[in-house]
C-alpha cells in the first residue's frame, strides 16, 4: 500500500460528503504540523543547538520558563499568524491571547496550545510534546478584533485537537471529531506519514499513571482506587495494577491511546480548584482525542469536555483512559 500523508489524509477529509476539514481547517492543521516539524528540529538539537536550561523569566502561571517553552511558542505563532486561518491564538507562555495583528488578513478560527508539554523533562531528553487545540471564533467576534471570552468555549466545540510528540519517534496524533489518527515524521523526507488509525484505546490494560508524590493532597475516594488497583487481585489482568508516569502527560496518553490503562492528575482535595493540568490547552484536547479513541476524560465530576471555561489559564483536574475502567474507578470511589 502507498503511505499515506497528512495533506492526503486531510485533503480526503475535506472531500468527504459529511467533511468536518474545511480547506481553512485543513491548512491550518498543515501550519501547525509544519511548526511542529520546526520544533521537532530545534529540540533534537539539545545542547549542540543551545536551547537547552531554563530563562530568567516566568510565565503567568509562575512556572520558570524553558528556552524551549519560548522558543516554541515563537515558532507556532510565526507559523500561524500570517496564514489568514486564525483569528487568534493563546498558549500556556503567553499571559494573554494573541489577536492576529492587522496587516494580517483574519481568519474564522482559534488555536490554544501548549508549545512543549512536559518541559522539565528536555534537559534530560525525555520524550515531550506541543498539545493542540483548535475552536472556531464566534460569530459575535466578526468585524472586531477577539477577546479572551471568546476562547471561553467547552471543550465540545473543538473543531479539531491534537498533539506531537518528540520522542524515539517523532509523532503527531490528530482528531477532526471522527477518529484518532498517527503519523510519523519521515525525516529523511520532511513528511508525515499516517501509521495508525483509527485508533482504539485497548481494554483491560491494568496500568496506571499518576504521580504518587501527590498522595496528601487526594481525596478519600481517589486514595481509595488507587489502594483498591495496587492490591485487587481480581483487577481484570488478575493481578495487582502496574504503574508508570513519565512527568509528559503526552507520552503517558499516547501511551494509553496504544495500550490502554488510565491517567490521573486528580485537583488538590485539601484546596479546592487547585489542580495541575489547564483546561483549554491540555485536558480539553486530550479529552476530544481519548473520547473518539473510545475512552474517557472526566475532571473527578463529570465530564471534562462539558466544563464552561471560566479564565483562560484555568486549571482542573483530570482523569482519562479505558472507559470501562473510569466507570470503575467511580463505583470505586462511591464505596470509599
Ligand atoms: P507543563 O506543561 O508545564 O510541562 O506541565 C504539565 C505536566 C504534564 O505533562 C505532566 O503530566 C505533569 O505536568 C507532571 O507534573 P508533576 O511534575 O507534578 O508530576
Ligand atoms: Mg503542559
Amino acid at each position: 500500500m502507498k503511505p499515506v500523508t497528512l495533506t492526503r489524509f486531510l485533503l480526503e477529509q475535506q472531500r468527504r460528503p459529511d467533511s468536518t476539514c474545511p480547506a481553512e481547517l485543513r491548512l491550518l492543521i498543515e501550519t501547525v504540523a509544519r511548526a511542529c516539524k520546526a520544533i521537532n528540529h530545534a529540540i533534537s538539537k539539545g545542547a549542540l543547538g543551545d536551547v537547552l536550561g531554563s530563562l530568567e523569566s516566568e510565565n503567568v502561571q509562575g512556572e520558570v520558563q524553558k528556552k524551549l517553552d519560548v522558543l516554541a511558542n515563537d515558532l507556532l505563532v510565526d507559523a500561524n499568524e500570517w496564514g489568514g486561518h486564525l483569528a487568534g491564538m493563546a498558549s500556556e507562555e503567553m499571559d494573554t491571547i494573541h489577536p492576529i495583528p492587522n496587516r494580517f488578513p483574519r481568519g474564522e478560527y482559534l488555536l490554544v496550545y501548549d508549545p512543549i508539554d512536559g518541559s522539565s523533562n528536555v534537559d534530560v531528553d525525555l520524550s515531550v510534546g506541543t498539545i493542540f487545540s483548535v475552536l472556531r471564533a464566534p460569530a459575535a467576534c466578526a468585524g472586531r478584533e477577539v477577546c479572551e471570552d471568546d476562547f471561553l468555549q467547552p471543550g465540545t466545540e473543538q473543531a479539531a485537537s491534537g498533539y506531537a510528540i518528540y520522542g524515539p519517534q517523532t509523532l503527531l496524533v490528530l482528531t477532526l471529531g471522527t477518529g484518532v489518527y498517527e503519523f510519523t515524521l519521515d525525516r529523511e523526507l520532511g513528511a508525515w506519514i499516517m501509521t495508525d488509525g483509527p485508533i482504539r484505546i485497548p481494554e483491560g490494560n491494568c496500568e496506571i499513571a499518576i504521580n504518587m508524590a501527590r498522595r496528601p493532597q487526594w481525596s478519600s475516594e481517589i486514595t481509595h482506587y488507587i489502594n483498591e488497583r495496587l492490591t485487587n487481585e481480581k483487577a481484570p489482568c488478575g493481578r495487582a495494577y502496574n504503574m508508570r508516569w513519565t512527568g509528559s502527560m503526552v507520552a503517558d496518553v499516547h501511551r494509553i491511546l496504544k495500550r490502554g490503562g488510565i491517567f490521573l492528575y486528580p485537583s488538590d482535595s485539601r484546596t479546592p480548584g487547585k489542580a495541575r493540568l489547564r483546561l483549554l490547552y491540555e485536558a480539553n484536547p486530550m479529552g476530544l482525542l481519548i473520547e473518539q479513541a473510545g475512552g474517557a476524560a472526566i475532571d473527578g465530576a463529570g465530564r471534562v469536555l462539558d466544563i464552561q471555561p471560566a479564565s483562560l489559564h484555568q486549571r482542573v483536574g483530570l482523569i482519562l483512559g479505558d472507559a470501562a475502567e473510569i466507570r470503575t474507578l467511580q463505583d470505586i470511589a462511591v464505596t470509599a
